[in-house]
Formats: structure tokens, C-alpha cells, sequence
């Protein structure tokens, strides 16, 4: 079972449309709001060494890149 979190800003374009796929999937991942909390935002930086969103923590490694997500979860979400 992988251990998943997705860091995202409720304002990034890129964010929504990994929303929105997850969505379409009925795909639930626990999230953080890099906007509320400063903390995430460090967070984010000492995982993956950047801040940029969204970004999906598998396992404790980062992958950026709203269509490299999409792709992953696509993969691993398949019924
Ligand atoms: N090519 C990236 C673009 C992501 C991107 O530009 N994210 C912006 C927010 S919309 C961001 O995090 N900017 C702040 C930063 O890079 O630290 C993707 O598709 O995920």
C-alpha cells in the first residue's frame, strides 16, 4: 500500500486539473494546503527540494508535474 500525500495551492490551474481527474476516478488522497500552512510549504521543500505544487508524496518521495501525477495515479488507481 503506498503512503500518499498531495501538496497543492487552491489557486494553481495545474492543481485543479489533477483534482479534477482524481474526481472523474472518485481517487481520495490525503492533502495540504501549501496556501494555509507556511509549514507545508517547508515541508515540501526538505521532501522534494522545491515548493512548486502540485506534488504527490509517494512513500516519501516527491513527483512533481501535474501530468506525471496524473499519469501515476492513472497506473496505480486502475480498477
Ligand atoms: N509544469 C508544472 C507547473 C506547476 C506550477 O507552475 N505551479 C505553480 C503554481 S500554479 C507553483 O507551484 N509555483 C511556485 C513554485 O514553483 O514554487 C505542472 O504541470 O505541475
Amino acid at each position: 500500500m503506498n503512503e500518499l500525500t498531495l501538496y497543492f495551492s487552491p489557486s494553481c490551474p495545474f492543481c485543479r486539473k489533477v483534482f479534477n481527474f482524481m474526481q472523474s476516478r472518485k481517487i481520495n488522497i490525503p492533502l495540504k494546503d501549501v496556501s494555509l500552512e507556511s509549514s507545508y510549504r517547508d515541508e515540501l521543500m526538505n521532501i522534494g527540494g522545491k515548493t512548486q505544487v502540485p506534488c504527490l508524496i509517494i512513500n516519501g518521495e516527491a513527483l512533481y508535474e501535474s501530468d506525471d501525477i496524473i499519469q501515476w495515479l492513472e497506473t496505480n488507481f486502475r480498477d
